[in-house]
């Protein structure tokens, strides 16, 4: 029996065992051999920032597959550093899933960028959170790791992602890295990305089908329009054969949730380094410039808050996404900023404890939408790095009760994909991936100590983490 077998059969009657065995139940009905989808129906391939979370859960209950999770990732890694968004399963029909291997086309031989030969690959990215789980799935079981050489095999590719963010994707010049999709910084229709999006010539209705409505109502997932611009910023992307110098970027944004998963990511390959044997320095470095950057670039001391920048006008967008708060997580962020990102977090636009987990637009925009996607509803990831961002800055009461609630809200809906924030109620699809992985890594970070097992896992010590 497999490790993660076992987990979904282990013995207890508790709560806690129920949705531990509940969990583990959907990342095995998930996984396919060598990856998790994030859900059969909706997301039948591996996504990048899903698959990561997925293993920081799956760490918990079956290490090795953990692993296994981030390497088959990083075996779809492009030459030039990048890790593309969606690897896709050559098993599932290219109807299932829009946009499919025959629109990214990545693995013609022209290709500049270098996309594998041997695997059907997007070819944007999503936010780096890789560094941060292959050193959590480390330090999990740092024995089995070190059997299986898994931290050395892992860096020089992890090393490789992070140099192709910090040097092509620089595009503002100032240090930090750039998103030129929508869909890479994962919060696909944010209503941050309303303006810098309008900007974009919509391609023709008639030139592709949406297959996500066939799985999920069109009240939650983003518009007809919102697709044709994703399209038109994709295929151009594609026909400057994803060469980020050539692309002309009609969208091109520095965003604050992006940036602080690369600076906590490039600290995680730091310890990563040291172990390895490797110059942690020059990772340090890189994470303390990168912060530098992001307070320079993206924090607005009169909003409390980070707000993304738009490289097109040169101008922050302004709002409060929940992309903002995430700098909480930043190793190293001045006391004086966390302390404003609480309150923020806690005030009208947020409402931190009083409503169900953390909102991802602002509670009191007239923008704000309950139920379509990432224009309003509660996500399990944002909130699981909050969580961590409230543990690491000593709001052990907060952190505690927010893991309570993401608990409760991960068993009661059936491992939603979102929330409407002020119901509580799931929306999008169920049995959703990183929900289940997300409540294992809570269900073990805590034993009710509050400590949510944040700040000490960066430093680099094996067997500190928990
Ligand atoms: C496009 C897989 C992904 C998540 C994203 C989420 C959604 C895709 C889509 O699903 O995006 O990448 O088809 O809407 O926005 O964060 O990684 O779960």
């Amino acid at each position: 029996m497999t490790a993660l077998l076992e987990a979904a059969a282990a013995p207890g009657t508790g709560r806690r065992d129920h949705l531990r065995r509940a969990a583990t139940h959907v990342l095995l009905g998930n996984w396919t051999g060598a990856a998790t989808v994030p859900s059969r129906a909706l997301y039948p391939h591996q996504w990048s920032w899903d698959s990561a979370f997925v293993a920081i859960g799956l760490r918990h209950v079956a290490p090795r597959r953990a692993q296994r999770e981030l390497e088959t990732l990083l075996g779809a890694q492009w030459g030039d550093g990048r890790i593309p968004h969606i690897v896709f399963n050559p098993s599932v029909p290219l109807g299932a899933y829009f946009p499919s291997p025959d629109f990214w086309r990545s693995s013609g031989t022209d290709r500049v960028a270098g996309a594998p030969s041997t695997v059907e690959t997007s070819g944007i990215v999503q936010p780096p959170v890789h560094a941060l789980a292959a050193w959590l799935v480390h330090l999990a079981d740092p024995a089995e790791s070190r059997r299986r050489g898994f931290l050395p095999r892992v860096y020089p590719r992890l090393a490789a992602w992070h140099r192709y963010l910090a040097t092509s994707r620089d595009l503002g010049g100032g240090g930090l890295a750039a998103v030129t999709h929508p869909w890479e910084p994962g919060l696909d229709n944010s209503p941050s990305w309303d303006a810098a999006l309008a900007r974009v010539e919509p391609a023709p209705r008639e030139s592709f089908r949406r297959a996500d409505l066939d799985h999920g109502s069109p009240a939650d997932r983003p518009t007809d329009l919102d697709y044709a611009r994703y399209v038109r910023l994709a295929a151009t992307y594609r026909d400057h054969a994803y060469d980020d110098a050539r692309t002309p970027h009609a969208f091109a944004v520095e965003d604050p949730c992006f940036n602080a998963l690369l600076i906590a990511s490039e600290h995680a390959l730091a310890a990563i380094a040291r172990v390895v044997g490797a110059d942690d320095g020059a990772h340090r470095r890189r994470a303390g410039a990168a912060t530098g950057a992001l307070l320079d670039r993206l924090w607005d001391p009169a909003a409390g808050v980070f707000l993304p920048r738009d490289l097109v006008t040169g101008e922050p967008i302004a709002g409060y996404g929940v992309s903002g708060l995430i700098p909480l997580i930043v190793p190293g962020l001045p006391e004086d900023v966390a302390a404003a990102l609480v309150r923020t977090a806690r005030g009208p636009r947020f409402r931190l404890g009083q409503v169900h987990l953390v909102p991802s637009y602002d509670l009191t925009a007239k923008e704000f939408d309950g139920n379509r996607y990432w224009r309003g509803p509660s996500w399990f990831n944002t909130t699981w790095l909050i969580h961590r961002g409230l543990a690491r800055h000593g709001e052990a009461g907060a952190a505690r009760r927010l893991r309570a609630q993401t608990l409760d809200a991960a068993d009661r809906t059936g491992f939603a994909e979102y929330l409407e924030p002020y119901t509580g109620k799931g929306r999008g699809i169920r049995r959703f991936s990183w929900t289940a992985a997300l409540a294992l890594d809570l269900l073990h970070a805590s034993g009710d100590d509050g400590s949510g097992g944040a700040p000490e896992d960066l430093s680099g010590e094996e067997g500190s983490a928990r």
